[in-house]
C-alpha cells in the first residue's frame, strides 16, 4: 500500500534490520526499542490493524503466531521470557497503520500492561 512505512520495508524502499521472514511475514527490529529485544512482526499483505486480523488467511494468521514464538527463540528469550503486543487503533496509540505485532523481552518487564 503507497504511504505505508511497513510496506516500504517489505518492499526494501525503507531499510530494516530482519530478524525471521518467510513466505507471509516479517520480523525486525524496532527502530525504538522499548525493552533490550524489540521485534516487530508484521504480515506481508496490509490489513490495517487486528480489528481486520480475519482478512488474512489462516495460513497468514497462523504464520504470524509461529513467527513471534521463532522471534523468541531466535533471540534467545524463548526461556527468560518474552511479551507479545499488538496495538489496536488510538487508545492504544497504534502509530503505524498496518498490523504487527511487538516481540518484547531481554531483561525483566513491567508488571503493568496498561
Ligand atoms: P505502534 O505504536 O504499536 O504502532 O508501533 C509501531 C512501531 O513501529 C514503533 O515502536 C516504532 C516502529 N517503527 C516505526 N517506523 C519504523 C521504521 O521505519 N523502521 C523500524 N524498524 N521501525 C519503525
Amino acid at each position: 500500500m503507497a504511504d505505508c512505512i511497513f510496506c516500504k520495508i517489505i518492499s526494501g524502499d525503507i531499510p530494516s534490520t530482519k530478524v525471521y521472514e518467510d513466505e507471509y511475514v516479517l520480523a525486525f527490529r524496532d527502530i525504538n526499542p522499548m525493552a533490550p529485544t524489540h521485534v516487530v512482526i508484521i504480515p506481508k499483505r496490509h490489513v490495517q490493524s487486528m480489528n481486520e486480523f480475519e482478512n488474512l488467511t489462516e495460513k497468514e494468521q497462523l504464520a504470524i503466531l509461529h513467527a513471534c514464538k521463532k522471534v523468541a527463540e531466535l533471540e534467545g528469550i524463548d526461556q527468560t521470557g518474552y511479551r507479545v503486543v499488538s496495538n489496536c487503533g488510538p487508545d492504544a496509540d497504534q502509530s503505524v497503520q498496518h498490523l504487527h505485532f511487538h516481540v518484547l523481552g531481554g531483561g525483566k518487564l513491567s508488571a503493568r500492561l496498561a
